[in-house]
């Protein structure tokens, strides 16, 4: 990880006044993970720790996302940082930034541009995410036939692809059949509605396990169960991905059974690796933040002091 640099910002100040200007741009506001990630980067590039902050949250619309990104660049800023919606199509925007000298930081979602194209990349591993996922589903249900229904997070997005990816490959050679998956676009509401799709195509009876790529899915999902009169983390076992508040608290409840973390709390790495790249320090291209996992035991034990 990103060590510390508390450097004073002097020479990393592109307006001369001392302040570092920062065109942000966000996903959206989609789920409880996202919250929590806007608000750490808003506390690390505040004016207070010498950040001038541009913020752009997209709506997760990645045309708009771009156009953001577009509006930073004429508009000049020091330096740009981008949780990508989606991994592709950056190219042609990197490369403007690219030309006009300035610097782009990735913080949690990956793209699939060159690396050539970006200074550095903090965030998760999203596949060992799904695979610490899968993992849990094969040791615990693996042995029984068990029908198994998925939700996607946003279709293209590096979380959504590369946590199916790590999960089916630890499930694989189990007796865990995936009968259906598709997008809840990681929210609450997306969650809810196609849940709602599966029970209504395969009832409650017809499913035993739910992996969901966030916890705002699965507490969706818990909705749908519950308002067709099944029992959530009984009659259907849920599986998910964040560790956010509501999430753990399912757990505690018995409503999900299996939570895989993933620690939103990137400000003060990314902010630290502008000022690093500006100063012209060198960095790696990635960093990875660790994540952990809970059952519903552990989650009982560490809901009370998490910081998110
Ligand atoms: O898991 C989900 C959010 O990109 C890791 O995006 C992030 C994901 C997170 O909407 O809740």
């Amino acid at each position: 990880c990103a060590s510390t640099s508390g450097g004073d910002g002097g020479s990393a100040d592109g307006g001369g006044d001392g302040t570092i200007t920062v065109g942000f741009a966000q996903t959206g506001s989609e789920s409880g993970w996202r919250s929590a990630n806007t608000e750490s980067m808003k506390a690390a590039f505040s004016q207070e720790n010498g950040f001038d902050l541009v913020f752009n949250a997209a709506d997760n619309d990645p045309a708009a996302q771009i156009a953001a990104v577009r509006d930073f660049i004429n508009q000049g800023v020091d330096a740009i940082v981008i949780a990508p919606i989606v991994e592709d199509g950056w190219d042609d925007v990197l490369q403007e930034a690219a030309d006009a000298g300035i610097p782009v930081i990735l913080e949690d979602r990956t793209v699939t541009a060159s690396d050539d194209l970006y200074s550095t990349w903090v965030g998760l591993d999203f596949k060992r995410e799904g695979e610490i996922a899968g993992e849990w589903a094969a040791e615990n249900y693996g042995d029984t036939p068990t029908k198994m229904v998925v939700l996607e997070g946003t279709t293209g997005s590096a979380p959504a692809n590369d946590r199916a990816e790590g999960f089916d490959a630890a499930i694989s050679g189990t007796q865990i059949e995936k009968i259906d998956s598709q997008t809840g676009d990681f929210t609450r509401d997306g969650g809810k509605t196609v849940m709602e799709g599966f029970i209504q195509k395969y009832g409650i009876d017809g499913i035993d396990l739910l992996y969901a790529h966030n916890d705002d899915m699965a507490l969706g999902a818990i909705e749908a169960i519950e308002a067709a009169g099944g029992v959530p983390g009984e009659d259907i076992a849920i599986i998910s991905i964040d560790a956010v508040h509501d999430g753990m608290q399912a757990l505690v409840d018995g409503k999900i059974n299996f939570i895989v973390e993933c620690n939103p709390l990137l400000g003060e790495q990314a902010a630290d690796l502008v000022k690093k790249v500006l100063d012209g320090e060198s960095v790696d291209k990635a960093y990875y933040v660790e994540d952990q996992s809970f059952t519903q035991e552990q989650a009982a034990e560490v809901i009370d002091s998490r910081a998110y």
